[in-house]
């Protein structure tokens, strides 16, 4: 039932996630803890891809207007890039853009909620092109240069200096330079990350900033002003749904919190945000103001929304699925066609030095699309006589669309079986 009172945990479980490790890229730093060099070399695979796909964007910096991106400009002969063709078919899909969609609904909702509390205020951006600079992606919001979200592990380089952008706060700069006081921008941002219901490597963000008048200085009551408006819009999308916050850390501001939602059994972090950091207000808008920015996962809110059990289901074409949204609507309920069963398969390697959890998720999803449900750890150890280190990984294979055939699933497997051979160096067991 929609519009009933939120119940937002007000005690913050701050002391138990103070330690928690940087929050921008949580999962980053999951797969990278255990890792000192990081692999380039990536898994280029043979199926036929157009060339080329229309992005309907605009590049703040070159007032671009819509173009079209050539495999060429993001698939490059560069030692840093590391963008796969199954990356590259995903740029400019734009599923944010069809209002019939979930994401598309999901938009119009939250944007509504923003011109019902504050009619006109908040600027959508909904068009600004992901390919951006590795300026706009981290320096100018402070990540440090050793900050590992920086690292080729979790982000998707170009080249040296450009990045398919891994957050919607690329964009904050430029747009406080342009002078904008309160907006939005919604878009596709591109992560190398591990593989479950709730990850996917694109998935799309919204962002949000709003300036304070001059007269409003008090960091405690923009914090406070930040957490009335999304509890509000969990609210406006959700009605009574079970919400906490927890403290967490982003270079870009201080404090810094994020929001979970109980969803499926468990608590699933939907947002992060906090007080912008002074110095990016003061040298890209001009000294004196106050703000707050905040970044939410668009799936994760449909999910919840829709009750969509797996993120894979928001790229499909299936008529199923796609059939079951309006424009508009927030109250369906999505129901799965039928269940097809899951398929486990496991595979047991010694690890080799370049050898990366996020390298083997990527490897796996390039040969088996969206087959691939998940891909956990299942049991390591070393051996301290030969000094290696063993990982058993279960690869949960399952189609939301149609039933996998044996001869279907062991192929692939023999596939990923001698791909991570070649290209990761681990040593089968
Ligand atoms: C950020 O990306 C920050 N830029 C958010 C922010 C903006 C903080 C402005 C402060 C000010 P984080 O990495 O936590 O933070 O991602 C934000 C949200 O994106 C998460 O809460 C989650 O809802 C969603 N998200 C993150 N990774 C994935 C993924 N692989 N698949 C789907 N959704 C994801
Ligand atoms: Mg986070």
């Amino acid at each position: 039932m929609r519009h009933a009172a939120v119940r937002c945990q007000a005690a913050q479980l701050s002391h138990a996630r103070a330690t928690r490790p940087p929050s921008l890229l949580r999962s980053y730093a999951r797969a990278l803890s255990s890792v000192s060099s990081v692999s380039t070399t990536t898994p280029r695979f043979a199926w036929v891809l157009p060339q080329h796909h229309t992005v309907a964007c605009r590049s703040l910096a070159t007032s671009r207007p819509a173009s079209t991106i050539a495999r060429s400009d993001i698939i490059r002969d560069n030692p840093k890039n590391n963008v796969t063709d199954t990356i590259f078919s995903k740029l400019g899909t734009n599923l944010h853009q069809r209002p019939e969609h979930p994401l598309g609904i999901i938009k119009s909702a939250i944007f509504e909620y923003f011109e019902q509390s504050d009619p006109g205020k908040f600027k959508l951006f909904e068009d600004l092109y992901p390919v951006v600079t590795t300026a706009q992606n981290f320096d100018e919001l402070l990540i440090p240069s050793d900050h590992v979200s920086r690292s080729d592990n979790d982000t998707y380089y170009v080249d040296e200096n450009t990045v398919l952008r891994c957050h919607t706060s690329a964009h904050q700069a430029e747009l406080l330079r342009e002078k904008h006081e309160n907006f939005l921008v919604i878009g596709d941002v591109y992560r190398r990350d591990t593989i479950d219901a709730t990850h996917y490597p694109v998935f799309h963000q919204m962002e949000g900033v709003k300036i304070f008048d001059e007269g409003e200085q008090d960091v405690e009551a923009v914090r406070e002003d930040l957490k009335r408006t999304l509890e509000g819009l969990a609210k406006h999308l959700f009605g009574d749904v079970e919400c906490r916050w927890v403290d967490a850390y982003f270079p870009f501001t201080d404090p810094s919190i994020e929001l979970e939602i109980f969803f499926n059994g468990e608590w699933l972090e939907v947002l992060g945000c906090g007080v912008m950091q002074q110095k990016i207000l003061d040298s890209n808008f001009g000294e004196g103001r106050k703000a707050w920015a905040f970044g939410l996962g668009i799936e994760r809110l449909a999910m919840i929304l829709f009750d969509i059990p797996d993120i894979r289901l928001f790229w499909s074409e299936d008529e199923r699925f796609l059939k079951q949204f309006k424009a508009g609507d927030l109250s369906s309920k999505f129901k799965s066609f039928s269940k097809f069963p899951p398929c486990n398969k496991d595979v047991s390697f010694w690890i080799s030095d370049q050898f990366t959890e996020n390298n083997l998720c990527e490897t796996i999803r390039g040969i088996a699309g969206d087959i691939v449900e998940e891909v956990k750890l299942i049991d390591e150890f070393t051996n301290p006589k030969k000094g290696k280190t063993s990982h058993c990984y279960r690869i949960v294979y399952r189609s939301m669309e149609r039933s996998l055939t044996d001869e279907e699933i062991n192929d692939v497997q023999d596939r990923v079986r001698s791909v991570i051979v070649d290209d990761l160096g681990v040593e089968l067991r």
